[in-house]
């Protein structure tokens, strides 16, 4: 009867319910719409009464559950929306943000600087040959020089090559090792390309070294290379003394005092004036390129089958250590806090 079915119309629980029920009731086989069937059997009189009847509760029926609908369809969307709900003003989560190390940030500068003088970026491999690291650069084995770079030999797997400028195996040259300088990159470069050229060469470098305060087993290096014709020592100078500038202003200034590396000559170590504290910085060395340099390269050239291009020019290299410009430029007491156990509140003053 009819107040039983909107009874269950008003009750249903959802719109899948009430669908099921709207099809029992006016669906084509509905029990509304059979009734309606029926009245073609009725008589005229009979007729009219039963067929309006059945229309009201067509439409009492419809209306309900066009309500329902309406009802159901409200609730859920104040449900959602409380589930949904967004308290814009709760504090948000915190996310650890990482940031560069010091090192890092000082090489970045350093490398801006020189990208200004137009010098370009090149990098070159950790893992090196015996060759490049020392023979290339004028420190055959016999040398005595070497045993100012302590070094980390290697025993690289069978089957491991260690590949030359043009990625052919140089294993031939010469025993495995960690580079102890980025002088090596000197000869790998100049193996590939003909001057004129300027480069700056930043990376990693390891030594076999007892550390203390001022010494690290791992550190980083630049290197600056420039290579044409009729390039001279004021060439390094004025070079050295635009980075002095570019570090600290226009009251930057460097000395030269001459000292020995093998790969150049003449040699020199060069500081820095440090205005802040008004002293001296004692950076790395520099030079001119050594003859031998050269003349290893074009040799190594020739055995690839590539013309000399090392004779009649001339040039300057320097290399200094990072963190030794970081030590002295920020008073840091110990080298070892840059490395050693992730001594993040150490670095964390250093965030940029
Ligand atoms: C060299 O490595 C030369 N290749 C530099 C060079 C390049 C000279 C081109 C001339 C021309 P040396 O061994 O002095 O030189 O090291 C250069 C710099 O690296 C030092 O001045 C210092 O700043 C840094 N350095 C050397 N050993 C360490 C170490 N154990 N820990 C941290 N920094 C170091």
């Amino acid at each position: 009867n009819l107040d039983q079915a909107l009874q269950e119309i008003s009750a249903a629980p959802s719109l899948e319910a009430l669908h099921t029920l709207k099809v029992q009731y006016l669906g084509k086989n509905g029990l509304v719409t059979q009734e309606m069937k029926t009245l073609g059997k009725l008589s005229p009189e009979e007729r009219k009464e039963k067929g309006r009847a059945l229309n009201e509760i067509k439409e009492k029926l419809t209306a309900a559950l066009a309500a329902r609908e309406a009802a159901i369809k409200e609730q859920s969307l104040q449900e959602q929306l409380e589930r949904e709900a967004l308290d814009v003003s709760l504090p948000g989560y915190a996310f650890p943000s990482g940031g560069l190390h010091l090192i890092s940030q000082i090489q970045k500068e350093l490398l801006d600087i020189f990208r200004t003088m137009g010098h370009s970026v090149v990098e070159g491999p950790e893992v090196e040959s015996e060759f490049f690291n020392f023979d290339g650069v004028n420190m055959p084995e016999w040398h005595p020089a070497r045993d100012m770079q302590d070094t980390f030999w290697l025993q690289p797997p069978e089957g491991f090559t260690i590949q030359g400028p043009f990625g052919e195996s140089v294993n031939d040259l010469g025993s495995a090792l960690l580079r102890t300088h980025t002088s090596p990159m000197q000869v790998r470069y100049m193996v590939q390309h003909t001057p004129p050229f300027k480069i700056v060469v930043p990376g990693r470098v390891f030594r076999y070294e007892q550390t203390d305060a001022s010494h690290e087993a791992m550190f980083f290096q630049l290197e600056g290379l420039v290579v044409g014709e009729g390039i001279t020592m004021a060439d390094l100078k004025g070079a050295i003394t635009e980075l002095a500038r570019g570090l600290f202003g226009a009251e930057g200034r460097v000395r030269f005092q001459p000292t020995f590396f093998p790969f150049v000559e003449p040699g020199a170590q060069f500081a820095m004036w440090w205005p802040e504290r008004q002293k001296w910085l004692e950076l790395g060395g520099a030079g001119m390129v050594h003859p031998n340099v050269f003349k290893a390269v074009d040799d190594y050239r020739e055995k690839l089958g590539l013309p000399r291009a090392y004779e009649g020019v001339s040039g300057w290299a320097f290399g200094f250590g990072l963190e030794r410009l970081a030590l002295l430029r920020y008073g840091i007491p110990d080298i070892r806090y840059f490395y050693q156990q992730n001594r993040l509140s150490f670095l964390r003053q250093f965030r940029n």
